[in-house]
């Protein structure tokens, strides 16, 4: 059986969560509207039109959270700041929004769990949408802008800072295939925002190293194992497309200033040109990669779909969300990503959504634990390996806002109760509980 101690004496074990699956309080203290708040709230965006008005009421309860976490005996917290909350119109302060994330972290480092903070975790100021969101380049200084106020108000107790959360996800998500907001499907504005994301993030990361001397600055990206769903020829072609554009699209520009080149046919053929300053700015020397691992990803040729290919369901056994199990990939790509970008990496995220079932006051998520503990396992064999991987956080600390999927899947090791707002242990919290005391 693994053991914390088989880890690293510094390995980092923490949970992770976002601001707008969490913190509700959506009118409150001057809170904005971000483009979640807006999508959610247009029936047919989210199931059974979910919104995170209320979420898990962590903007009122966030002592109370900390006290599990505590419990559970988590080192470390990675949460995202709610740029709206801080910045309503994008641009102007909101003291008391600000008041709170510095109650949170204050709050966090009175019980000795480490923050890490993600800037953006997908919720833009609806004003800065509607002035083009990130279809607008000058996102990127309005970002700088945000990020740099951010570091100087926590960056003399936080240290560790993630400045974008799968810009994958907010591009291709957001603004191809629009299940998530701002809702849009144009594959050219996809390539902008896609663009544009990695530039705030260079932005950014030049700020921090103008303000906070002593830090670790980052970006998380989703990391999927791109394989092929049948033995064709052309079906390992595409599986190795895909990859390019779901991977190292996010990963070679960051580190080496150049997109993989079919990234940048693509670019071409839609007629959008990349500039060299651009590059310069997004290839700022981080400190570390963040991986949001979850699943593989199965693709074959497909001569009848536009894109050249199509997903296809593998015979793993799945998640609440249809995902395969897969934890050989997050080994596999763990190597991956050191072999090619010899940087330290996070998992930022890792985790299931469930079958959870609250009966007797107990929810028995063994499926969750084993889960957990297999993906441990290849974290470990990674590391063994030669990764540099310094923290693991789990996805997620509690049930929360599943995006478009509302309430309905649940990711925890807290139960949630959002009639009551009670938070349960899971089996699979106190499973972690021992395991991080062995
Ligand atoms: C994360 O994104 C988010 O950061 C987090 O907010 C969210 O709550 C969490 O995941 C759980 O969803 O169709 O089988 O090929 C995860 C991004 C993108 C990962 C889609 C899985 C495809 C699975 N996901 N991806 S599959």
């Amino acid at each position: 059986m693994i053991r914390r101690s088989d880890f690293p004496k510094d390995f980092i074990f923490g949970t992770a969560t976002a601001a707008y699956q969490i913190e509700g309080a959506a009118n409150e203290d001057g809170r904005g509207p971000s483009i979640w708040d807006v999508f959610s709230h247009t029936p047919g965006k989210t199931l059974n039109g979910d919104n995170g008005d209320v979420a898990c009421d962590h903007y009122h309860r966030y002592k109370e959270d900390i006290k599990l976490m505590k419990e559970i005996g988590l080192d470390a917290y990675r949460f995202s700041i709610s740029w709206p909350r801080v910045m309503p119109d994008g641009k102007n302060i909101n003291q008391k929004g600000v008041d709170f994330y510095n109650r949170l972290v204050d709050e966090l480092l009175e019980n000795d769990i480490v923050p890490f903070i993600t800037l953006y975790h997908w919720d833009l100021p609806y004003a800065l949408y509607e002035k083009g969101g990130w279809l607008n380049p000058d996102i990127a200084l309005y970002f700088r802008a945000y990020a740099t106020f951010m570091f100087n108000e926590l960056g003399d107790r936080v240290k560790h800072w993630i400045t974008l959360n799968e810009p994958w996800c907010s591009s291709f998500l957001g603004y191809f295939t629009g299940e998530h907001a701002p809702g849009h499907k144009d594959l050219q504005e996809a390539l902008i925002a896609a663009h544009n994301l990695l530039r705030a993030h260079g932005h950014a990361v030049q700020a921090f190293r103008e303000e906070v001397k002593d830090g670790k600055v980052g970006l998380t990206n989703v990391v999927m194992k791109i394989e092929p769903g049948d033995s064709k020829p052309e079906s390992f072609l595409v599986a190795s497309l895909v990859d390019k554009f779901v991977n190292a699209w996010y990963h070679d520009p960051v580190v080496f200033g150049k997109y993989p080149e079919e990234a940048v046919a693509l670019y071409l053929e839609k007629g959008l040109q990349i500039l060299d300053s651009d590059m310069n700015i997004i290839a700022t020397p981080i400190d570390f990669f963040g991986v949001n691992y979850y699943t593989r990803t199965l693709v074959i040729f497909d001569p009848n779909n536009p894109l050249g290919f199509s997903y296809v369901q593998g015979d793993l056994p799945k998640t609440e969300m249809g995902w395969e199990i897969y934890p050989q990939g997050l080994f596999d790509m763990l190597v991956y990503l050191k072999e090619r970008y010899r940087l330290p990496l996070y998992i930022t995220e890792n985790g299931m959504a469930g079958p959870d079932k609250l009966e007797n006051g107990r929810v028995q998520d063994t499926y969750r634990i084993e889960y957990l503990e297999k993906h441990f396992e290849k974290a470990l064999e990674a590391i063994n390996a030669g990764v540099d991987l310094k923290g693991y956080f789990i996805w997620s600390l509690m049930d929360n806002f599943e995006w478009a999927y509302g309430y309905s899947k649940r990711f925890g090791i807290i139960y949630v109760d959002y009639n009551t707002q009670k938070r349960i242990l899971k089996d699979s919290a106190l499973w972690l509980k021992e395991f991080l005391k062995s």
